[in-house]
């Protein structure tokens, strides 16, 4: 056994590819030739196979890292010596991956138009190298359209890459002359265009540089041992059978791949639509649309089993975020010790409902001052009363029965968006942000409004005691009309809480301080409370939301205002 490095191989022109899939794990035993990962540039994609058998101990790389010829990809642990043994003379053994792609000589190839026609011009298959014969899996201009120069017309695809064919001239296409399925080679006519005079180009600058197997012995595994691991050239690319896709991945041409990519969406998920379950741009859409209609989970969501807390806050999340770069990935032992625990539960479940609400809410934070010392005075007052009883008033129940009061006064606080409708509820629970050791969760105080604070300060004292056990139902936490996230009980002075939809609007509170204020005449100690109101915009506005914290306030500030 020993342990080898297997690196890119010559990738001719290709530099700086990104990689799209890793299509191995650790641990995974492989053949030689199985593919390894895919790379794309702007118009191809293409697999990297292993040079060798074995079985993968390290990935070198992850998603969205960009590679080069002789990067390494993988370690292997390879069987038998020979097949590790050192060659006398280091040369470098053959690099079994997709052919390296080689730039079409300037003006050459099969691209046989004149170069000064302003009429017709016929466009070919430039040389596409050992490629022979390659399926066309989608036309990507029709008769009429406008093509500019190395504007891409086809995709062709073998089983191990697939590259789209451009235009070597700008011009209207008069003539298809290519239809899905139908294979093509070096000098296959593709299209014929009405020239535009002038418009004509020297050279297909653009095309995708066509795979050329590597000479034997000339690629860029660090073990050498040619004749080992020297793998037929021709059996890189093999010949295209389309009924057996390599490794079952989606079929999709680069450019499918690169819009599922933009839209988030998983590409293994999707059901291809086209000939030989080709995805096609509509399977994406249309995947799209059920995950955003919540009838399609993603496998990453049902990863996630729905709980009361996503049901909760029950909009599907989406594919994605359009333009948004893979998560990072770092080998962070590299740089220290580490140590690795899942995420809780309720983490995760919590985790996907912020996301989503922090991307597709346009929020805004409004911040006030309320002044609580006589209401403070007042609690104390009747904290030490009922000293006996146990019974204790707490500011989060003072907080829920104003804010009740507040949305009454405010319906569009007790309002969700339903598409273009505005729902308002004619009932109040409100909700609480309680910090548990699994996580945060979200318990409803039902019907607050019909509730004294006593009332509102058992119940909330008992759903944040069950709530702490873990011991919260559904029934516990649904139904919330707004929500009250109070850190209070810690310290801090203000922050922004994210909207926990589909409501509209939540209340941060942090620890009150005493402060002095101006009366006019002297500064006076007052204790004073500072409010976070975040509000989804599209339904308040920041007169509205100023409003509201200006009434809660003034409530808090004089509690008498409750019965009014
Ligand atoms: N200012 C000053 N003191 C405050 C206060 C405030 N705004 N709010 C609470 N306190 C005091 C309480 O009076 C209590 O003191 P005593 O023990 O002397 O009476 C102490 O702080 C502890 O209060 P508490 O926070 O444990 O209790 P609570 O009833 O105020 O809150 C609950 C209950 C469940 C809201 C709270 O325990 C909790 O989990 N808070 C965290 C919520 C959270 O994580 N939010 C962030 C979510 S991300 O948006």
């Amino acid at each position: 056994m020993a342990l080898i490095e297997v690196k890119v191989p010559d990738i001719g022109d290709f530099k700086d590819v990104a990689i799209i899939e890793v299509l191995v794990k650790v641990g995974d035993t492989i053949k030689a030739e199985q593919s390894l990962l895919t790379v794309e540039s702007d118009k191809a994609s293409m697999e990297i196979p292993s040079s060798h058998a074995g079985v993968v101990k390290e990935l070198k790389v992850a998603l969205g890292d960009k590679v080069n010829e002789g990067s390494v990809v993988v370690m292997l642990e390879v069987a038998g010596a020979a097949a590790v043994a050192p060659a006398p003379a280091p040369a470098p053994v053959a690099a079994v991956a997709v052919p390296p792609p080689q730039p079409s000589p300037a003006g050459g190839g099969s691209n046989a138009a004149s170069a000064s026609a302003a009429g017709p011009v016929e466009v070919f298959v430039p040389d596409i190298g050992d490629f022979d014969e390659v399926a066309v899996i989608e036309l990507m201009v029709k008769v009429g359209d406008t093509v500019k120069a190395e504007q891409s017309l086809i995709t062709v695809e073998s089983d191990k890459a697939s590259m789209e064919i451009p235009s070597s001239h700008a011009g209207v296409v008069r003539e298809l002359k290519v239809a899905l399925g139908d294979k093509v080679k070096k000098g296959s006519l593709i299209v014929v265009l009405d020239g535009v005079a002038g418009a004509v180009v020297a050279a297909p600058a653009a095309v995708v540089p066509p795979p050329q197997p590597s000479p034997a012995g000339g690629g860029s595994q660090s073990v050498a041992s040619a004749p080992v691991v020297a793998v037929p050239a021709a059996a890189a690319v093999p010949a295209h059978d389309p009924t057996a896709p390599a490794l079952n991945l989606p079929h999709a041409s680069p450019s499918m791949r690169k819009f599922a990519r933009e839209l988030g969406v998983p590409l293994a998920e999707v059901k291809g639509s086209g000939p030989k379950g080709r995805i096609t741009e509509s399977d994406i859409q249309g995947f799209v649309k059920g995950v955003m209609a919540g009838a399609v989970q993603t496998a990453a969501q049902k990863a996630v089993a729905p709980t009361p807390v996503a049901v909760a806050a029950a909009v599907p999340v989406g594919g994605g975020i359009p333009g948004l770069l893979p998560w990072p990935k770092v080998d962070f032992a590299k740089f220290g010790e580490v140590e690795v625990k899942p995420l809780s539960r309720i983490k995760k479940i919590s985790g996907q409902n912020l996301a989503r609400n922090w991307v597709m809410i346009p929020a805004v934070t409004y911040h006030e001052d309320a002044d609580i010392t006589d209401l403070e005075a007042f609690r104390v007052q009747i904290n030490k009363e009922n000293e006996k009883s146990g019974a204790k008033l707490t500011m989060l129940a003072f907080l829920v029965k104003a804010c009740a009061k507040a949305l009454q006064k405010f319906p569009e606080f007790n309002s969700s968006l339903d598409g273009d409708n505005l729902v308002y509820k004619k009932y109040c629970h409100i909700a609480f942000a309680a910090d548990t050791p699994n996580g945060l969760v979200v318990p409803v105080v039902r019907n607050a409004d019909q509730k004294s604070v006593s009332q509102i300060a058992i119940e909330s004292g008992e759903l944040a005691k069950k709530a702490r056990d873990g011991k919260l139902g559904p029934a516990d936490m649904t139904g919330a009309c707004f929500t009250i996230s109070s850190l209070g009980g810690i310290g801090g002075t203000y922050f922004a809480p994210i909207v926990n939809a589909p409501e509209v609007a939540i209340l941060g509170v942090n620890k009150s301080a005493m402060k002095p204020v101006w009366d006019g005449q002297t500064f006076q100690p007052r204790l004073t409370l500072p409010l976070s109101l975040t509000a989804d915009h599209r339904v308040i506005d920041g007169a509205l939301a100023t409003r509201f914290n200006v009434y809660i306030a003034s409530l808090l500030a004089d509690f008498r205002r409750i019965v009014l």
